[in-house]
């Protein structure tokens, strides 16, 4: 395995660490909404900040984009770091979360690690060298249209919300043309489950980048294909996205496309 990859597997271990540590805390926890979320972020932070140091151990040049802590550095490359993605299932004690690191360097996605703390399975991939769940090489599903396919999304939340109508417009037509639709709540997971032929395919509006970096190159190294909602390649700005093997992933945005958000 890669050095680069290595620190990043070596990273989200120990923020899963910290991870499983405040689990059944929060289960416990019967206190204020306030102090409920308060207890959340000091775990996202406390996971963040276990990742960073153990990357800048060894590339202390290296820039960070992380979902807590924001920009920092520059660099051609950039770390981008979700600590904890599926915080409402965390909150809950949903066991559906993940910890998500990406590298891109020179803007290119070079390495991803996902590593779900729960179940202890680490999804890895470097570009050229292909995508695998605990070592063992995973593929993408061969499938070709949506008949039987079994679809990832996420609702929309907060600012997105304003898009809901156009998302049931969009959740309609996938579910009355597929075998299923499944909202398990951590997108980055989602994107890893894609990889390994889990799910077939995956969409979501108003992700952040650290969402998407690490789950993005996993579903390429597994032969599968990720675009916007118009099947370009912008999906890291707009936060739009989706993912599945390619003729599938064609099926999904036709589907998708008469209900499109004018703006
Ligand atoms: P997060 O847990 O790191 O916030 C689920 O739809 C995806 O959206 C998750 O990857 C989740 O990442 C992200 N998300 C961001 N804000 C959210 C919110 N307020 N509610 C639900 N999901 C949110
Ligand atoms: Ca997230």
């Amino acid at each position: 395995m890669q050095a680069l990859l290595n620190i990043a597997v070596r990273a989200a271990r120990r923020a899963g660490d910290v991870i499983i540590r405040h689990v059944d805390h929060v289960h416990k926890l019967t206190v204020t909404a306030k102090s409920r979320n308060d207890f959340v972020s000091e775990v996202d932070r406390m996971a963040e900040a276990e990742i960073i140091q153990t990357i800048r151990e060894f590339y202390p040049d290296h820039a960070f984009l992380a979902e807590e802590s924001g920009s920092q550095g520059e660099s051609e490359n950039v770390w981008i770091i979700d600590p904890l993605d599926g915080t409402t299932n965390f909150l809950h004690g949903f066991p559906m979360f993940s910890v998500s690191i990406a590298l891109q360097t020179k803007g290119r996605l070079e390495h991803g690690v996902i590593y779900d703390p729960m179940r202890q399975e680490l999804f890895t991939a470097s570009r050229g060298d292909g995508a695998q769940l605990d070592g063992r090489k995973i593929r993408v599903t061969n499938r070709k249209n949506l008949e039987g396919a079994l679809i990832g999304t996420g609702f929309p939340y907060r600012a997105n919300r304003r898009f809901m109508q156009e998302y049931i417009g969009m959740f309609r037509a996938i579910a009355e043309n597929t075998v299923g639709i499944r909202r398990a709540g951590s997108a980055a997971l989602d994107l890893a489950y894609v990889a390994a032929g889990r799910l077939d395919g995956f969409w979501e509006l108003g992700l952040g980048p650290w969402d998407m970096a690490a789950g993005t190159l996993l579903v390429r190294e597994a032969g599968g294909h990720v675009t916007d909602l118009d099947g370009d390649d912008t999906f890291l700005e707009s936060g739009n996205i989706v993912a599945a093997p390619s003729k599938l992933l064609t099926s999904i945005l036709a589907e998708l496309r008469p209900h499109l958000p004018k703006s």
